[in-house]
């Protein structure tokens, strides 16, 4: 058995496919014998992290606890998926050097702006450009791409099944599973 507990940290702007995507791969895992667990604003921000808003602190402060958590998670033998924006290169690395070189998986959910922009599925994107949001990332706070993610999937490009796909093929690549 190949497997071992690794954390799938998946980055990239809001509307992008960060949660679909990563409930896809999960779906997936679990079809393959993999139990997962994936973290997003719904479990993480509506609790451990209900006191952070969206400055760049908080942000910052977010993605910490995210990747403590996540580090706990993979010491207790589990594989686990985080979506989240993780908009800062350095909050990012900073997650990365809490864990094994094999244990962080930085996937790169990439969409542009515009693409986002139109599928504003929740409305987000609008209340941003009038004001009625502020600090959104891509409108008025910044998103610092992954320079040398392991990963990247381009939602644009390719539907959910092929972006799973591509994530579950380099997993088979480097022996995950
Ligand atoms: C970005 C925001 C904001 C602002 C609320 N900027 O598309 P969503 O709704 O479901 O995902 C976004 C989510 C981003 O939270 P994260 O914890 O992933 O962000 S970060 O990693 O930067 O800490 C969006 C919603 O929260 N949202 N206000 N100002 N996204």
């Amino acid at each position: 058995n190949k497997h071992h507990s690794y954390v799938l940290w998946f980055t990239g702007l809001s509307g992008s496919g960060k949660s679909t995507v990563a409930n896809a791969v999960a779906k997936k895992l679990f079809d393959d014998q993999t139990n997962s667990y994936v973290l997003d604003g719904d479990n993480i921000r509506f609790g451990i992290n209900k006191d952070l808003g969206f400055s760049d602190e908080d942000r910052k402060e977010n993605i910490r606890r995210i990747g403590e958590v996540s580090k706990l998670f993979v010491d207790s033998g589990h594989v686990v998926l985080t979506a989240f924006i993780s908009p800062f290169r350095e909050d990012r690395d900073r997650v990365r050097a809490l864990l094994e070189e094999n244990e962080f998986i930085e996937v790169y959910i990439k969409c542009s702006i515009e693409a986002c922009e139109a599928r504003d599925p929740k409305g987000l994107y609008e209340k941003a450009r009038k004001g009625i949001i502020k600090d959104f990332t891509g409108i008025s706070s910044p998103y610092e791409e992954p320079l040398h993610p392991e990963i990247v999937v381009d939602t644009e490009k390719y539907s959910i099944d092929e972006c799973v796909e591509q994530i579950v093929q380099y997993l088979k690549e480097k022996e995950y599973y």
